[in-house]
């Protein structure tokens, strides 16, 4: 069929069994992506087979808890980005820390901590890590009692409630930014997620022939009364995957250096005989702006 008698098919569709004016956004938007899937299946021939285990494969991986791991591997997420950043600077609205992709794996209730914080419980292997900053306006001044909502992997690549076998909230903090607009905290490196062996992702990248690794990051949002919520990642820059991440969340400016620091009364005043990472990282944030789209959208999220 071509184009034209698909639309003329859709327009029949639409127009039949009707009991009311439904949803004009979701009519649209139904109307557009079922015509898109018609052509591709004209365009490409795609066979009957072919269709149903491409409908079976989405049901599976909904099943399975994997769409929100699909997203960001096939680059959607990313593309949500690039697209959130050109309506910033139609706005008006440039600079500021670049924002990277949330990805699957927040859980919303994390305790509250005010100015510094240690995310891990202290039981698990891994190398010391301290990072902090300052969270600034667009002017430079910085911003107290900002929140900074920080969550990463362990030394396994893996998170806390997805990965039952830690502690809750390991690895997870809501820190309250002092008076001088910084945050501070103590952890340990975390190691680079990989998506689950055998798992919906890991067959369709398998198929595309590409690996599901990230880069060992860190993930933030950062809310404050007047400015936009920034939902950001930093990378660990001597990771193998820093530009080869399956999600394509690194960005410039999201890789601060790690310094290591052999200090001994540093390294006393944490309770360790061994040098430890620093990493110092600033998050300038961009005011609220009513001709931008909202950043703190609504998304399903996972909360304990
Ligand atoms: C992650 O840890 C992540 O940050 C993203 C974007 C996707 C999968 C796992
Ligand atoms: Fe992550």
């Amino acid at each position: 069929m071509d184009k034209k008698s698909i639309e003329a098919l859709m327009t029949r569709f639409e127009e039949t069994g009707v009991t009311g004016p439904g949803n004009p956004r979701v009519k649209a938007i139904v109307r557009r992506l079922v015509t898109d899937l018609m052509l591709a299946i004209e365009d490409l021939d795609i066979s009957s087979e072919e269709f149903w285990i491409g409908l079976n494969y989405l049901g599976d991986a909904g099943k399975r808890g994997e769409l929100g791991l699909i997203v960001p591997g096939i680059g959607l997420e990313h593309f949500l980005d690039l697209r959130m950043d050109e309506a910033e600077a139609k706005a008006g609205l440039t600079g500021g820390t670049p924002r990277t992709i949330e990805g699957p794996l927040y859980v919303a209730g994390a305790p509250e901590v005010k100015g510094e914080a240690r995310l891990d419980d202290g039981t698990q292997p891994g190398e010391l890590v301290v990072m902090g900053g300052v969270v600034r306006d667009a002017k430079g001044n910085p911003i107290p009692h900002a929140k900074v909502e920080v969550w990463h992997a362990n030394h396994l690549g893996n998170y806390s409630y997805f990965d039952q076998s830690q502690s809750a909230f390991n690895l997870r903090r809501t820190i309250l930014t002092d008076e001088n607009g910084r945050y501070k905290f103590r952890s340990i490196m975390p190691v680079g997620y990989s998506v689950p062996p055998g798992g919906s992702t890991d067959i369709l990248l398998q198929q595309l022939g590409r690996h599901g690794h990230r880069p060992a990051h860190i993930h933030f949002f950062v809310t404050a009364e007047g400015q936009r919520k920034l939902t950001t990642q930093i990378n660990i820059e001597s990771d193998p995957h820093l530009w080869d991440d399956f999600a394509f969340g690194t960005r410039e400016g999201l890789v601060p250096p790690v310094k290591t620091n052999s200090d001994a009364a540093a390294m006393t005043a944490l309770g360790t005989d061994k040098p430890f990472y620093e990493i110092e990282f600033n998050f300038d944030m961009q005011p609220a702006k009513a001709e931008a789209p909202v950043t703190d959208f609504d998304r399903p999220r996972a909360a304990a």
